[in-house]
């Protein structure tokens, strides 16, 4: 057998990921994640969903979240998600998912749940309503890897916490059971994996912020991009350098570099004797260009309700028999009667 052959009859490795379509798609999403996304289906099995189940942990207006589905789903068409290279589904068109996330509710303890940033974070901000949901949400995530036997996970830096108790739960369930999960590692880029906020860059670029001046979204327009960037926090300094105390302009760099490919140290060079005025424009205009492609396929994804339903429908089709045999292994080891 050539070593061609041989590679090709290599099983690819799977990927799965997620993103959740609330509010609309910032530039922290895209560099933090979706970027990998798209490069990864050159080489991998990748399964890409919307976690419409995990949004609801926190309250959606309904006629806003549908909008919000089919913005999410035709934009990540246009970012570049190939639905026949890769599946690109509805998290609740799958119905294995809520099934075994109460499997792996039962396999999670209040104490782990408990030490979850984004649970502390996101039960601080919305008080008024700390569900259940909420607090099992990671269950859920775990449920969403897991059924696929993932290898990797592309996700931002924010998401590290989540993929650890994926991994811990899947190991305590094939500590029990025998080998059930494949044990999943992320996958994490090396620049673009924590976008800050523009105007407090101590945070995370979050899309739910009430600020809009605090991200940029995907499908801004070009004025308004290059607007957000004049307005960003930066420091007194005026000099463009990396280092401690100058969080404003960490940021900067850091999505300079990651749009352009250029590291620090070319980026200092480039901007030497130069003021801040000067680097956030080349900033903007850098994002700018990048995201005009994606802006402009979104316009014609967007009006095409009936090719949107083709790609979600067929993908959920392929998923649901996938997950269908790790939920059905899974449920034999416990001791269920099977139907
Ligand atoms: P929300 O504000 O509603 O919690 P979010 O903006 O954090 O949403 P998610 O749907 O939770 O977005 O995340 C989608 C993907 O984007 C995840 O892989 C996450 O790690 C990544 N991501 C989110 N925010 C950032 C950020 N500021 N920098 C880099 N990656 C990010
Ligand atoms: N919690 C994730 C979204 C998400 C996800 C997943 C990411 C839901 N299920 C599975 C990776 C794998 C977030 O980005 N906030």
């Amino acid at each position: 057998m050539s070593e061609q052959t041989a590679q090709s009859q290599e099983r690819k490795k799977v990927i799965f990921s997620a993103i959740q379509p609330t509010g609309t798609i910032t530039l922290g999403n895209y560099l933090g994640a979706l970027k990998n996304w798209i490069k990864l289906q050159e080489d991998f099995n990748c399964i890409y969903a919307l976690a419409d189940l995990h949004a609801i942990t926190v309250r959606q207006e309904p006629a806003k979240f549908r909008a919000n589905i089919y913005e999410a789903y035709a934009l990540l068409l246009a970012c570049g998600v190939d639905v026949e290279k890769s599946l690109f589904f509805i998290q609740s068109h799958v119905s294995t998912h809520a099934q075994l996330a109460w499997i792996l509710n039962c396999y999670t303890q209040f104490g782990e749940l408990s030490r979850m940033t984004q649970f502390k974070d996101k039960s601080a901000k919305h008080s008024d309503n700390i569900n259940a949901g909420l607090f099992t949400y990671p269950a859920l995530m775990a449920a969403d890897i897991l059924l696929y036997q993932a290898d990797l996970v592309p996700v931002g830096a924010d998401q590290k916490q989540h993929l650890e108790l994926t991994r811990n739960i899947a190991e305590r369930f094939n500590g029990i059971y025998g080998n059930v999960f494949k044990v999943p590692d992320g996958y994490i880029p090396k620049t673009g994996a924590r976008v800050m906020s523009l105007q407090e860059p101590a945070k995370k670029m979050s899309k739910s912020d009430e600020n809009i001046n605090s991200y940029v979204a995907v499908l801004d327009k070009p004025e308004v991009i290059m607007k957000k960037f004049k307005r960003a926090v930066t420091d007194s300094e005026a000099c463009v350098k990396y280092g401690e105390g100058k969080d404003g302009i960490n940021n900067l760099m850091g999505i300079y570099s990651a749009v352009t490919g250029k590291t620090y140290e070319e980026i200092e060079k480039e901007f030497e004797g130069k003021g801040y005025g000067d680097f956030k424009t080349a900033v903007g205009e850098a994002v700018v260009e990048e995201l005009r492609p994606v802006q402009e396929r979104f316009s014609q994804f967007i009006k095409d309700k009936a090719y949107l339903k083709e790609c979600y429908e067929k993908s959920a089709q392929i998923a649901e028999k996938i997950s269908q045999r790790t939920l059905d292994k899974a449920v034999k080891k416990i001791g269920f009667v099977l139907k």
